[in-house]
């Protein structure tokens, strides 16, 4: 009788105590951990009672209103070639957020333009782009955070030209007509190729005989110069002249001409 007496009175007691502690800290135990194993655990409240009780006191996440917290990776810097050469985009290596909540973060995504991303495969094109990082804990409230990845175009243009070209002077001239041409490739976008001889003529004028340089240059859309191509053309006068007097001349016509502009000529053809 007396065992029985002493078994409810302390039933009673601990009730009492189950009590006393669950209302100081506004939640019920729903159950005792002895060590906080488990990851769910660990995100769990532990507190310390007024009697020295080290106990698990809940936050009450069925009835969630805190927002969780998120803190973006620093803004990055990259360069159009860091994923490989060629085009005009790369991907970053965005770094990882930090996020928190009194309950469980559940998801943190990656958005661009308010699209979904995939960070280590996005590809970032030229210029600033604004990456917002989202965390959204169990009960589905959420907390944004932004950095920008700022990329690069660090790929010069490629000028290719149609070659150095070796030609005989046209019939009665002192030089030679020379189809020239030149273009370039970009991972990005590039305009005409600018050819500039070296006697400051037009590309398509006389090419007189002897040796003239054609400097190509290029400009990406990124204001990057290409490396310069230089073209040669080289005129030989192979022409005879059997008898200045017999020649009338014109410009640009050897024959007879020992003044002007076929003086080298009339010199190398005559002797
Ligand atoms: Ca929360
Ligand atoms: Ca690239
Ligand atoms: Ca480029």
């Amino acid at each position: 009788m007396r065992k029985k007496t002493t078994s409810v009175l302390l039933f009673g007691f601990l009730m009492m105590l189950t009590s006393a502690l669950a209302s100081y800290w506004k939640a019920p135990a729903k159950k005792v951990v002895l060590f906080p194993t488990t990851i769910d655990q660990q995100q769990l409240s532990w507190k310390e009672s007024p009697y020295g009780i080290f106990a698990l006191g809940y936050d009450d996440c069925e009835n969630d209103t805190q927002d969780p917290t998120i803190t973006a990776p620093a803004s990055k810097t990259v360069a159009t070639n860091n994923d490989g050469t060629g085009n005009c985009t790369t991907t970053a290596a965005l770094g990882s957020p930090t996020a928190s909540d009194n309950c469980k973060v559940e998801t943190i995504k990656a958005f661009v333009n308010n699209s979904e991303i995939s960070p280590a495969t996005f590809e970032f094109p030229v210029g600033t782009t604004t990456v917002t990082w989202t965390a959204t804990d169990s009960s589905g409230h959420t907390a944004s955070a932004t950095h920008t990845v700022t990329v690069i175009d660090n790929e010069v243009p490629v000028i290719t030209h149609n070659g150095d070209k070796n030609v005989n002077n046209d019939s009665g001239k002192c030089g030679a007509t020379v189809n020239v041409s030149a273009s370039a490739t970009d991972n990005c976008s590039v305009g005409a190729v600018a050819g500039s001889r070296s006697d400051g003529q037009a590309l398509n004028a006389l090419y007189p005989v002897g040796t003239t340089t054609i400097s190509w240059s290029v400009t990406d859309v990124n204001s990057n110069s290409a490396i310069t191509k230089t073209q040669t053309i080289t005129v030989t006068d192979n022409l005879f002249y059997p008898s200045r007097k017999t020649s009338t001349g014109s410009t640009g016509d050897c024959r007879g001409r020992i003044h002007g502009p076929c003086e080298t000529c009339i010199a190398h053809s005559t002797g």
